[in-house]
């Protein structure tokens, strides 16, 4: 009887690991594409290629693949700091770094066995940048992830194609499997894998997603690996759900919808419009129950662009005065969004964030179950005339009290 209990207290045990309630509430992380491709910053023989993806330049430029892996010899990063960079994510208010280890191109930004073609042993530079981060995120208590492609266009007999709808053939898989062993073994805890892109038959997505497990129990998978295995499912790349979901799920989003990985000819625009831009789609998923999941693309010498900085630093600013309302918190209870804005839940409390206001300064909430004790601006604190009728909420915001960021939150709360 004993041992039967033992084994059923083990196994329940191991069914609490995921999903990773930590991943579930952090809400905000930082993704970085940053790889060979940077270097080349969207430009090839000195003119912007301005179709696909920059950090796909070798597919959409057509580049040679001689050609291409010489750039390995020029990449030298000099100005690469994984502490500054990890700090930034945490002045942000990102709770998690997803670094990609490999992208398509098949370039390993960590020290691989298992090919040549990696930082360590292909570069002047010769330094295990992830090592660097993951080892940095543990100092700065931020949680250390990684992007791993499934697609490789270095693979001996691979072709190189931005979607690649190509089989696995057992040898590439065999690789992916002693690739994803070792990031999984040398890396510290690892928080989420983002597998992406490739064709894999039911047997190799089960294999893979059983290696991460039983390397890491916690960590979170992304459903990317295909064949319905997974821990969380990604929206396609910028999109997100317009209600809650029944899983744990991410939206992964780029600071200029044409690219992740950085490019010296880029358009940004204006830094309080892309600020406001970039905090209403993260309230909108976190009023979901998803993970915004933004991105920055490093240069090539390691520095981080200004404009994605101050952004960020920004919505770290805005999280301070507001994160009650978002980490932590369940999605929006009701079944669609109010018309003036979004809505997060917390216990008995819902944090309002209104985005358009009515000529009356009135916000409704209708179809509440309970009683409402009393409204607040989370910013100060301040009271607000708060009516009931029935099913029906109603808060009076001053013409005094103006949004910030293009938000005004308010805080809801109810009796027990
Ligand atoms: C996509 C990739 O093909 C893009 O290059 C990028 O990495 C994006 C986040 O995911 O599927």
């Amino acid at each position: 009887g004993c041992l039967i209990i033992i084994l059923l207290g083990v196994q329940f045990a191991f069914g609490q690991q995921k999903p990773d309630p930590d991943w579930v509430n952090q809400k905000f992380s930082m993704f970085i594409h940053w790889g060979l491709y940077s270097e080349l910053g969207g430009v090839w023989k000195g003119e912007p290629v301005r179709t696909g993806y920059s950090e796909q330049i070798q597919s959409f430029a057509r580049i040679p693949k001689a050609e291409y892996e010489a750039v390995a010899k020029q990449f030298e990063p000099k100005k690469w700091n994984a502490d500054e960079v990890a700090a930034l994510a945490k002045a942000a208010g990102m709770k998690s770094i997803v670094f990609t280890s490999k992208h398509h191109d098949g370039f390993c930004m960590y020290h691989s066995k298992y090919t040549k073609y990696n930082i360590v042993d292909a570069t002047p530079f010769k330094r295990d940048v992830m090592k660097e981060l993951s080892d940095a995120c543990q100092r700065q208590g931020v949680k250390f992830a990684v992007y791993y492609s499934l697609i490789d266009w270095n693979f001996p007999g691979n072709g190189i194609s931005p979607h690649n709808a190509d089989a696995i053939s057992p040898k590439h898989h065999e690789f992916s499997m002693k690739q994803v062993e070792e990031i999984m073994t040398n890396y510290g805890p690892i928080s989420e894998i983002w597998f992406d892109m490739g064709s894999l038959t039911a047997e190799q997505s089960k294999e893979l997603y059983d290696l991460v497990t039983r390397l890491q129990p916690r960590c979170m998978v992304s459903g990317r690996l295909g064949n319905d295995r997974g821990d969380f499912a990604v929206m396609a790349d910028n999109k997100m759900p317009d209600h809650k979901i029944g899983v744990p799920w991410q939206t992964a989003a780029s600071f200029f919808h044409e690219t992740w990985s950085y490019r010296s000819w880029q358009e940004r625009g204006n830094l309080d419009a892309k600020i406001n831009e970039k905090i209403g789609s993260l309230v909108k998923v976190v009023s979901r129950g998803g993970n915004y999941l933004l991105n920055i693309g490093p240069r090539g010498d390691g520095t981080v662009v200004e404009f994605e900085k101050d952004a960020l630093l920004a919505m770290g600013q805005w999280l301070k005065n507001y994160g009650e309302a978002i980490y932590s918190t369940t999605a929006n209870p009701f079944d669609h969004a109010p018309e003036w804005g979004d809505i997060t839940r917390k216990g008995n409390n819902l944090y309002l964030f209104v985005e358009k206001m009515s000529d009356n300064r009135e916000i409704e909430l209708k179809g509440v179950i309970g009683k409402a004790k009393r409204a607040t601006l989370l910013l100060d604190g301040k009271a607000l005339d708060t009516k009931q009728n029935g099913q029906t909420v109603s808060v009076a915001i001053p013409r005094t009290v103006q949004p910030d960021r293009g938000i005004i939150v308010v805080k809801l709360e109810f009796e027990d």
